[in-house]
């Protein structure tokens, strides 16, 4: 259906308002119940990856509001499509992700009926999505476009929920767009900055922990800034590891799942916590015992960029209601004090994260993830990205992998498996010069392995490292912690990974020997092709420090078993 001269459909007009604002590339799985905008890419300046499952689709486009801080766009059809992406939208909103999230919807005329998949999308998503609609008036299409952008991505960042009844999208309007959306900056008050300073000066421990969204590599330089001057010591929160240099001498590891135990008694012990940008939650704050709640044991300052995480769970001795780029900007202008106290616990600290990240420990098995780790942090380039989902694999990562660069760990802080995948395919398709790997375990890996044929369809040379265990390794180290000996559906048959990339048209190759991993990895680079590289892991390995074995019979002891 075309339009009439100075008119356009509500679908075109849905898609002209996202190139204005800026939106490069969309994601999406098709629907009937949307071909109207599935036209109106076909001749408009946008990129369109179309993927396997709707999960992978969500996921990309949360990685990309994740790396770029500008909302990542997916679009899906109704009930089936719309449950399949949810996974996306609950990583955008516990990650603090921009992103924008279309479902083709019923047509007017026929709604409230359960006409053929129709789903009531304020409800579904109510509580999960920053914000869920609806467009009923075509030629109110342009408004909520731009305020779905203004929502995604001020304050706390999060995914919006748009649903698009399909005869809406067919009806003819002569709105014009709105004009791009300017993103919302919160800048700290000088009475702010003020006290801040006051109580860094009069600080004899404090240490600056960084975490959330809305960071980009000003920010983040500007930050480096602050800590130099001051000589304070930086950790980073739960998969946040690319807001700091890893190589700076200010840098104090990373506070996520089993960190250093020396930084976590240094927290403990600080008197002064500077939390910049996150929400300091469960995981980096060791199931919220870390800091005590309300009233934090230390001078607590929480620099947030939406009014409401602040005092939602620690009361904060001064609250800074900021978004990290401004308030690292203000930051950077402070004057640290003539004798800085601490700077010899910063080296300290420091030299603690060296030793506890410089050498692979020993694990059971030919295959040490360490040993590994330690030689991809000293071979990919400063911008290579690094991608994984969730699984006790990642736990070299976060403890061997050195993130230089902004927006190179793209990881889901909400803990979702299958992210690894899509993220690094995304990764590859907005930033294709650089080099994108994802980690997965070999639960992981298969919960969206089949978007490996979306990186073979765009000719996306991501390489994929498949840890495979063979078990559902930390459900399993859990339950021989918990339930010791009584295994219970963790245990998985594999199939071949490489063969199930080559069936793909892509490279695949298994590794059985920390000593091949190189090569392979080479290989793997070299075939210009996405590519597996199937990592046989011993199951007893299951994370840097102990064993399964162990676990186990260190709860059968403790049981009197
Ligand atoms: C979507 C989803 N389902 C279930 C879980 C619970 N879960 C967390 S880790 C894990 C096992 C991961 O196994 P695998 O990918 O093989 O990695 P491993 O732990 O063995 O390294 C499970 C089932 C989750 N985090 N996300």
């Amino acid at each position: 259906m075309r339009p009439k001269a100075n008119q356009r459909t509500a679908a075109e007009a849905l898609v002209d308002q996202l190139i204005v604002n800026g939106v490069e590339h969309v994601f999406c799985v098709p629907g009937e119940s949307y071909l109207a905008v599935l036209d109106a890419f076909h001749d408009r300046p946008i990129n369109v990856t179309v993927c396997r499952q709707e999960g992978g689709a969500a996921m990309m486009a949360e990685a990309v509001g994740k790396a770029t801080g500008h909302p990542g766009v997916c679009f899906v059809t109704r009930g089936p499509g719309a449950t399949n992406a949810s996974p996306g939208i609950h990583i955008a909103q516990q990650d603090s992700s921009p992103m924008l999230l279309f479902v083709g919807q019923v047509g007017r005329d026929m709604r409230e009926r359960e006409a053929f998949q129709e789903v009531d999308f304020r409800a579904m998503f109510g509580r999960m999505a920053k914000w869920a609609t609806e467009i009923d008036d075509p030629a109110r299409v342009s408004e909520f476009v731009s305020r779905a952008f203004y929502v995604a991505t001020s304050g706390r960042p999060g995914p919006v929920v748009i649903a698009l009844p399909e005869d809406m999208l067919t009806e003819q309007i002569a709105t014009p767009p709105a004009p791009a959306f300017e993103p919302v900056e919160t800048s700290p008050g000088a009475a702010e900055m003020t006290k801040l300073h006051a109580l860094l000066c009069a600080a004899q421990h404090p240490i600056m922990l960084l975490g959330g969204s809305r960071w980009s590599t000003a920010a983040r330089d500007a930050i480096a800034r602050f800590a130099e001057s001051f000589a304070l010591p930086v950790a980073t929160t739960f998969r946040r590891a690319h807001l700091f240099d890893a190589l700076s001498p200010n840098y104090a590891g990373d506070l996520g799942i089993a960190p250093n135990p020396k930084l976590l008694a240094r927290v403990k012990a600080a008197d002064l916590v500077l939390m910049v940008g996150g929400r300091l939650g469960e995981l980096p704050s060791q199931g919220y015992t870390l800091i005590d709640i309300p009233s934090p044991q230390m001078n607590f300052v929480h620099v947030h960029p939406a009014a409401e995480e602040l005092g939602r769970v620690y009361r904060p001795h001064l609250a800074i209601h900021a978004s990290p780029t401004a308030f690292a900007a203000a930051a950077a202008e402070l004057a640290p004090p003539r004798v800085i106290p601490w700077r010899e616990e910063t080296e300290t600290a420091r030299a603690e994260y060296l030793a506890w990240s410089g050498e692979p420990t020993e694990v059971p098995g030919a295959v040490n993830l360490g040993a590994i780790m330690v030689w991809l942090r000293e071979t990919l380039p400063p911008d290579a990205i690094v991608c994984n989902g969730a699984g006790n694999y990642a736990a070299w990562i976060h403890r061997f992998y050195r993130f230089r660069r902004f927006a190179t760990q793209i990881a889901p802080i909400s803990g979702s498996m299958g992210y690894g995948v899509p993220a690094a395919i995304a990764m590859k398709r907005v930033y294709p010069a650089r080099t994108a790997v994802a980690f997965a375990g070999d639960g992981d890996f298969l919960m969206n392995g089949q978007e490996f044929a979306t990186a073979v369809q765009f000719d996306l040379p991501v390489v994929i490292i498949v840890c495979d265990n063979s078990i559902y390794g930390t459900i399993r180290m859990h339950q021989e912690r918990e339930y010791p000996g009584r295994i219970s559906a963790t245990t998985l048959r594999n199939p071949d990974f490489a063969a199930y990339a080559r069936a793909f048209g892509g490279f695949g190759v298994t590794v059985e020997r920390t000593e091949d991993f190189a090569d392979a990895f080479r290989a793997a680079q070299a075939s210009g092709k996405p590519a597996i590289i199937h990592l046989r892991i011993d199951p007893e390995a299951i994370t840097p420090t102990t064993t399964l074995s162990k676990i186990r019979n260190a709860s059968l002891a403790a049981h009197g078993g």
